[in-house]
């Protein structure tokens, strides 16, 4: 490991900006933005005039008229280097050499809205309803009733949505065309989900719960639901499920669910709800919106790229696949011969751990593996790292595969083809010129 470390602050010091000159950068969204604004009635004030039409604006966008075209579109809180999918609703993705940090900085942490955030939270106020017909009592508590009737607990866990790789898939699916970065794995604090569940009551006949946020349905029709997702009982009452109001000791990001979400690691980031206001103890599986239909459920058994699917043939996702990200170098990296080149990244199994991550340079003819580290605690995504040394001057990529502990393994072409473009776990890969 000391080598490695040694040969990791060489790299830094003459790596990124050789990187930059080759790096094909992708254009950024035309809206801008200049400083820091947040509030609709500050911005209508520094503008001199009203907002209209602001019910349409985009949280988080900044009026074009105090933005700097020369500014890719940024999100409030959010690193400027987040690549915008989407601005309504508002939906951003971590380059992945942005996600080298052990624990996701808030910043760099993805964001993914299906509805309008809530404009304005006061989170003295907040309430959390817990009810549900297999509910015994149904209770609603403030953030200071959770903060103080229950033990914190701090976890790392990993979040992906479930999206994640979607452009990859051919035919195309609908939706945003995430390519790898709606991942993250911060550091998460709160309370226990179990604990409250267990306060309130949880009735023999419960299999499920569901969430319920403060966001709007993109319509802003306030009698539909952008949202409501869950998760079985069992997955609901693990230790690492959180009801959570901090994510690297700081509050929530607004986009990422200020002032309180769930937090449920290893299964796809929708079931963990943000602006979370109720949790409803079902006793059937929960029927919210986006449970049913073709929404996060993939064919039950595989089908062939392109064909109709029944809607009773899908399956709920649970559990994610095998997966693993190379975040250092980045992609379009120029790579002295001489040297040997150090590699880092992140790995992760949904409900599983990684068992071992491999390098290959030759298009996978042959494999290298890695370092591998054992995880914060269960659900956090393993680091890797390694180094190879290149046989001569040239093009080359770099795959990473990763295998969990019952030795299944990333697939290194797209995986089978569903119709909403979920669960794409191809292996990563970057390119790099040797000179
Ligand atoms: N209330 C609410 N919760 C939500 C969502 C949402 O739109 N509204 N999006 C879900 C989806 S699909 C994902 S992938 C994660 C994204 O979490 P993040 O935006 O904090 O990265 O939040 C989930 N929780
Ligand atoms: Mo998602």
């Amino acid at each position: 490991m000391k080598k490695i470390h040694a040969g990791l602050r060489k790299l830094y010091k003459h790596d990124p900006i050789k990187a930059d000159q080759w790096v094909f950068n992708r254009s950024s969204s035309p809206i801008s933005r200049r400083g820091f604004l947040s509030g609709l009635s500050r911005m209508s004030a520094i503008l001199g005039a009203e907002i209209v039409f602001s019910q349409y604006m985009p949280s988080g966008v900044i009026p074009a008229a105090l933005a700097d075209e020369t500014e890719p579109f940024r999100i409030e809180g959010k690193h400027p280097q987040l690549v915008v999918l989407n601005d309504r609703p508002i939906n951003a993705e971590t380059p992945a050499h942005l996600l080298d940090d052990r624990v996701t900085p808030a910043d760099k942490l993805f964001v993914r809205n299906n509805g309008i955030p809530p404009k304005s939270v006061d989170a003295e106020n907040w309430k959390l309803t817990v009810d549900g017909e297999s509910a015994v009592k149904p209770m609603t508590f403030s953030i200071a009733d959770l903060k103080s009737n229950f033990k914190h607990y701090t976890f790392q866990l990993t979040l992906e949505c479930g999206g994640n790789g979607r452009s990859e898939f051919d035919p195309p699916a609908q939706g945003n065309q995430w390519t790898t970065g709606a991942v993250g794995c911060p550091a998460w604090s709160g309370v226990r989900l179990a604990d409250v569940l267990s306060a309130v009551g949880v009735k023999e006949d419960a299999v499920y719960i569901g969430y319920y946020g403060a966001d709007s349905h993109i319509s802003l029709k306030p009698n539909k639901v952008s949202i409501s997702r869950g998760v079985p009982i069992s997955k609901a009452m693990e230790d690492e499920t959180l009801i959570a109001w901090a994510i690297n000791g700081q509050d929530l990001p607004a986009m990422n669910g200020y002032p309180l979400r769930l937090v449920i690691g290893g299964w796809p980031a929708s079931v963990s709800g943000k602006w979370l206001k109720r949790v409803s103890i079902r006793n059937r599986v929960h029927d919210g919106a986006k449970m049913g239909g073709y929404s996060y459920r993939v064919p039950c058994t595989s089908v062939a790229p392109g064909v109709d699917v029944d809607e009773q043939d899908m399956c709920i996702i649970e559990s994610m696949p095998i997966k693993s990200l190379i975040t250092f170098p980045r992609s379009g990296v120029w790579q002295p011969l001489r040297d040997k080149m150090i590699f880092r990244g992140h790995a992760w199994a949904g409900d599983l751990s990684v068992e071992r991550v491999d390098i290959s340079i030759d298009f996978g003819q042959t494999w290298k593996r890695m370092h591998l580290e054992k995880p914060s605690n269960r659900l956090a995504w393993q680091h890797f790292s390694g180094q190879i040394k290149f046989p001569k001057k040239g093009y080359y990529e770099v795959w990473a595969r990763a295998s969990d502990q019952n030795k299944t393994a990333q697939p290194m072409v797209v995986p089978g083809w569903n119709p909403k473009g979920y669960l794409n776990n191809a292996c990563h890969r970057i390119a790099v010129k040797v000179v």
